[in-house]
């Protein structure tokens, strides 16, 4: 029997994986994909974007060469609709497969949503944004937690031609007006309300709030996430309503490849955040390769990625990969820890996830309520488990590979940027079989060609070498530009290894020659991996009238991977130093986000300078790291005196930290 039995099986199981994502791609394996990238870049990118792209006209040039690698453009001449790659091509085959299984934040009350139903309601969201004339080219903040219609309004902007940006619903109300004035937005798309770990998040007043300082915002389309009602102003239009009321059809706008599909704000080392654009046909493209070879994702599988939209990780692995490959996606509404630290994993049980992909500071802080809240449930439906975001310890690292994935799946550390579109560095695609080294992202993707840079901007060769993470060659992935700031965009790239794309973080080769990264190299910090440059924080608190000048550094934090620590000056007459401590702290929250307010503040007389006036913040670090006794060079100060100033205020900090 067994032979006949045996290759019937394994028929049916290529039957399978053929008729689903590998129908449309030749049958390839790594070793090959990898090394017809390295010989050919365009004719491989191409041949990719023939096979995993539907087209309305095919493209005329693979990629365009160009002066340097930030103004290489690809597929020009070829046109097509983002949403119809994710929605259309799907519906047709097979109109009732689950797309979205939107895990709300109560356990157990989750829904899900067809291809069927995500098209009708694209359409409908797509037609009213029409109706309210909102056109290509346009730009549409979503200010909305991961949910069904927060996806369906990211879809009906690319169905329209209109440009999103999604703004993370924890920002508060003056970072929501920074970004919609940068970018000029029209409409604004929200919910009446959010609700997370169990608690109410007024999502539509955060919006009134900053769109009274918004003159581009003409309409506030406003969802019903709750059945409270809110004020409705002369902007305000209700959206649920709107949508019933419009056709389920909506004709897609045929897109050139190099027009924009969306803009993310991201922290630099300057004070404001960058508007990173991402185009329509290389972006799709790279998410959909990158999710399918990365998570080894098969037709059926249910995916879950548990970040939230208003992070790259959402737009790339919650919607457009998995969407664009025609996987069903899980859209996490709730916290790690509601209604306790089992969420995850009751999850995985019940909605049977295959590939779970989350971040490092999630693990740190599960790990610490014990291995019992994993046991309990049922994990064998668990295939692939994948970290972002930040270093992954290797305690976290264990931790997930043995006790969440029972030692049976592949984990993979992956590294990307919001600039870089898609997972650039990770374990797979590998040889199968192939090794996976504990917290690492060791592998370059299809066509990611990493270098390291010494101080003199040379390349470094060979392996067990350290240094500055540069990408020697373009892919369709990468960011295009920085909203209406291109010049921005090749000064902080392209600018300090000329010809190279500079990542901002440094990374280790090792005899292997495999990838791992150390760290940023900018005065970018990770806060629970998400990026903040410390002169955000820097420029929230300088605001203070009581405060002349600040100094924030990252230090290592147990759970949050790194937190903020405040130095601050404060003018001479301040008598109650305790209560401007809680102004600052407030501040950071209003204008920025919670999560950016600093763990610590402490109050200096002065700041260590350079002689031309430079903050020395290596040197505040080494203070808050207890090495305050090994300073190393401090010959540029202008005056060393400062630093027994600052040791002291810190020592005596510590003290009064220990004692309260
Ligand atoms: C996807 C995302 C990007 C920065 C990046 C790194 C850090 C991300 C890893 C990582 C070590 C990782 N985009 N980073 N992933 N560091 N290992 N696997 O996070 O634009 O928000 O942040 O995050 O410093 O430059 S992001």
């Amino acid at each position: 029997m067994a032979a006949a039995v045996r290759a019937a099986a394994r028929g049916r199981r290529l039957g399978a994986l053929c008729r689903g994502l590998s129908a449309s791609l030749p049958a390839a394996s790594y070793a090959e994909l990898r090394a017809r990238a390295a010989r050919d870049p365009a004719a491989f990118w191409g041949q990719q974007a023939r096979a995993a792209l539907r087209w309305d006209t095919p493209y005329s040039a693979a990629r365009r060469p160009a002066p340097g690698p930030g103004a290489t453009r690809w597929f020009l001449g070829g046109r097509l609709n983002v949403a119809v790659n994710c929605l259309d091509q799907h519906v047709q085959q097979s109109p009732d497969r689950v797309a979205l299984i939107w895990e709300k934040d109560e356990p157990g009350t989750e829904v899900k949503i067809t291809y069927r139903e995500l098209l009708d309601m694209t359409c409908r969201l797509a037609n009213t944004l029409k109706k309210y004339g909102i056109q290509k080219g346009d730009r549409v903040a979503v200010y909305m937690p991961v949910s069904p219609l927060a996806v369906a309004a990211m879809l009906a902007c690319a169905r329209i031609g209109a440009v999103h940006t999604v703004v993370f619903a924890g920002f508060s109300a003056e970072a929501l007006a920074g970004r919609i004035n940068d970018s000029e937005c029209k409409a604004v798309i929200t919910y009446n309300q959010g609700i997370r770990g169990g608690r109410i998040i007024e999502l539509k007043k955060t919006v009134d709030e900053a769109v009274k300082n918004c003159p581009s915002v003409k309409h506030v389309f406003v969802a019903q996430r709750t059945d409270n009602t809110v004020h409705m102003g002369d902007l305000d239009i209700p959206l649920n309503e709107e949508m019933a009321r419009e056709a389920p059809v909506c004709i897609p706008e045929s897109m050139e490849s190099e027009d924009m599909l969306f803009m993310l704000y991201t922290s630099g080392s300057t004070g404001k955040p960058k508007g990173i654009v991402h185009t329509q046909a290389g972006y799709l493209l790279y998410a959909a390769l990158t999710h399918k070879y990365v998570f080894d994702y098969q037709q059926g599988d249910i995916f879950g990625c548990v970040a939230d939209i208003g992070w790259i990780t959402g737009h790339s692995y919650v919607v457009y990969g998995p969407l664009c490959n025609g996987a069903t996606s899980v859209l996490f509404e709730s916290t790690p820890t509601y209604p306790d630290p089992g969420r995850y994993w009751e999850t995985v049980q019940r909605l049977k996830i295959n590939q779970f992909y989350g971040a490092p500071t999630a693990i740190r802080l599960l790990l610490k309520y014990g291995d019992q809240w994993v046991k309990k449930y049922d994990r064998s439906s668990l295939k692939t488990l994948g970290s972002v975001g930040e270093p992954i310890n290797h305690e976290a690292w264990q931790w997930f590979h043995k006790v969440v994935g029972d030692s049976k799946c592949t984990l993979v550390d992956t590294w990307w940027q919001t600039e870089t579109g898609g997972i650039c560095i990770a374990p797979r695609p590998s040889e199968e079989g192939a090794e996976i080294i504990p917290a690492m992202a060791m592998r370059p993707f299809f066509g990611i060609v990493p270098v390291l840079m010494d101080e003199n901007g040379k390349v470094i060769e060979g392996n067990d070498v350290s240094g500055a993470l540069c990408i020697a060659e373009p892919w369709p992935g990468m960011a295009r530009t920085i909203y209406r700031d291109n010049q921005r965009f090749v000064d902080a790239y392209f600018k300090t290894y000329p010809g190279y794309y500079f990542t901002g973080d440094s990374a280790y080769r090792t005899k292997e020659g495999y990838y791992q990264i150390t760290g940023r190299m900018d005065d970018v910090i990770n806060v629970s991996g998400h990026r903040l440059g410390t002169a955000e924080i820097e420029d929230a608190m300088d605001e203070h009238p009581a405060v002349p000048e600040t100094a924030v550094i990252g230090y290592p934090h147990e759970i949050k991977g790194e937190g903020a620590f405040a130095f601050v000056v404060l003018k001479d007459d301040t008598v109650q130093t305790e209560h401007v401590k809680q102004e600052l702290k407030a501040i950071v929250a209003s204008k920025i986000a919670k999560y950016a307010v600093p763990d610590h503040v402490l109050v200096v007389k002065r700041l260590p300078k350079t002689r031309s006036g430079k903050i020395m913040r290596r040197l505040l670090k080494k203070i808050i790291a207890d090495e305050g006794s090994n300073l190393g060079d401090i010959t540029t100060l202008e005056d060393p005196s400062v630093i027994t100033e600052i040791l002291d205020a810190y020592e005596k900090y510590k003290s009064e930290q220990r004692t309260s």
